[in-house]
């Protein structure tokens, strides 16, 4: 019995796709910097937004600037939902997001080509500022879409450089008018790579995704004095540096402390003025906490915040510690994470369930929404960086997968 499935998606379509999509914002070292709302994230959303009328597709974006193609479908539904994200971190990999949107992309043109028309319309989507790199929260898009941060909440978070995600949003032309969330749907789909290590350590092709861990920043600002490195004896300075350095140790000694399902780390450091010969005046860095349960996440959160501010107090050091993003563990809908399962094994594929260790718009859907995720392996397990990659062959199964399982949402009652 063959186990080919009656339709697939043009696999090499979507590569060249991907290929297009990751020029921009290109790096010199094969890496992608596309942050939310900067030029190069409006040129990403010209070209899907092109891609989506060139098959026809009703293309509409909210006020947070999400960005919707939708296929109508044979009954005035609510619309299964399939996409991701086009932002990306600093010098970050070219699939994550993109693969889920432009995926999703082509199983609506698969669709359109073969003239098979679904119940339910299909909605394909690109959510606004999943990374949360120049704007906090990260999931911005799809919490304003789920309801949980207002369209003033969004449009007036500002970025480092004074710049609010409102005037950014009108300068790349993608200060929607519709209310966001006004789309009634059915169920929200996401494939996009796994990001870690585990498809490939255990063979498998396909992810099937139970939950997502909870995700906790926090950006602690810490205020001392500069001073003279040659001059100041120790008892008199108030090194924001030395206060800094010891809170990413840790967060280090934190994980290793309270077993493998913390994951805390200190990504980002400044130290002020910034001078070989000056003592640190001040020093900003961020922490990322993330674990499976949320009563161990806010254990871990409670334990950074003692340990910062007791020896912030003991090096004379002021600090502010601010709450960047929080979200809560979640597990998404077992029948549709038992449909995503099956598809797989009667496309012949292998799969794995886990639970996934990074943050995704599918994690906010899941609140409102029957929600799921199907994850491709990812080479050496990384991302976040210029050397994600994921085989050809798997993208073509998890794009594969992604199209039937649509497929079947969209015909169900
Ligand atoms: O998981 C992350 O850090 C990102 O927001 N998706
Ligand atoms: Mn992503
Ligand atoms: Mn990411």
């Amino acid at each position: 019995m063959s186990t080919a499935p009656a339709i697939a998606p043009d696999a090499e379509r979507l590569r060249r796709r991907l290929d297009a999509m990751a020029r921009i914002g290109a790096s010199a070292g094969g890496g992608v910097t596309r942050l939310a709302l900067t030029e190069e994230d409006g040129r990403a959303r010209d070209l899907l937004a092109r891609w989506l009328h060139e098959i026809g597709l009703e293309v509409r974006m909210d006020a947070v600037g999400n960005l919707f193609g939708i296929r109508a479908g044979r009954e005035d539904a609510p619309a299964v939902l399939v996409g991701s994200h086009l932002d990306t971190v600093v010098d970050g990999g070219r699939l994550d997001g993109s693969l889920g949107v432009l995926a999703a992309l082509e199983a609506a043109q698969t669709l359109e080509e073969r003239g098979i028309a679904t119940r339910r319309p299909l909605a394909i989507v690109s959510f606004t500022n999943e990374e949360g790199v120049r704007f906090q929260p990260d999931m911005m898009g799809s919490l304003a879409f789920a309801g949980h941060l207002s369209v003033e909440q969004m449009r007036g978070a500002a970025a480092d450089d004074g710049a609010t995600a409102g005037e950014c949003l009108q300068r790349i032309g993608y200060a929607g008018e519709r209310a966001p969330g006004d789309l009634p749907v059915h169920a929200f789909l996401e494939l996009h790579i796994e990001q870690g290590p585990l498809l490939e350590r255990a063979g498998a092709t396909i992810g099937v995704v139970e939950g997502v861990q909870g995700l906790s920043w926090t950006e602690i600002r810490l205020r001392g004095e500069a001073n003279h490195a040659g001059t100041t004896p120790f008892d008199a300075r108030h090194d924001a540096g030395l206060v800094a350095a010891e809170i990413v140790a840790f967060a280090r000694a934190l994980s290793r402390e309270r077993g493998p399902g913390l994951r805390a780390t200190a990504g980002s450091l400044r130290l002020a003025p910034g001078a070989v010969n000056i003592i640190p005046g001040e020093a900003t860095l961020t922490v990322d906490l993330r674990h499976p349960e949320e009563a161990s996440l806010a254990a871990a959160e409670e334990a950074l915040e003692r340990f910062a501010a007791e020896r912030a107090a003991r090096e004379g050091v002021a600090i502010a510690m601010q709450r960047l993003a929080r979200t809560f563990p979640i597990r998404f809908d077992p029948t549709l994470v038992g449909l995503v399962e099956a598809t797989a094994h009667r496309l012949g594929r292998t799969t794995l369930r886990l639970t996934s260790g990074a943050g995704h718009d599918a994690q906010i859907l899941a609140a409102c929404h029957p929600a799921a995720m199907v994850f491709v392996p990812s080479r050496g397990g990384r991302s976040h960086c210029p050397q994600e990659e994921t085989a050809p062959a798997d993208i073509a199964a998890g794009a594969a997968v992604l199209l039937q399982v649509v497929l079947q949402l969209a015909e169900a009652v």
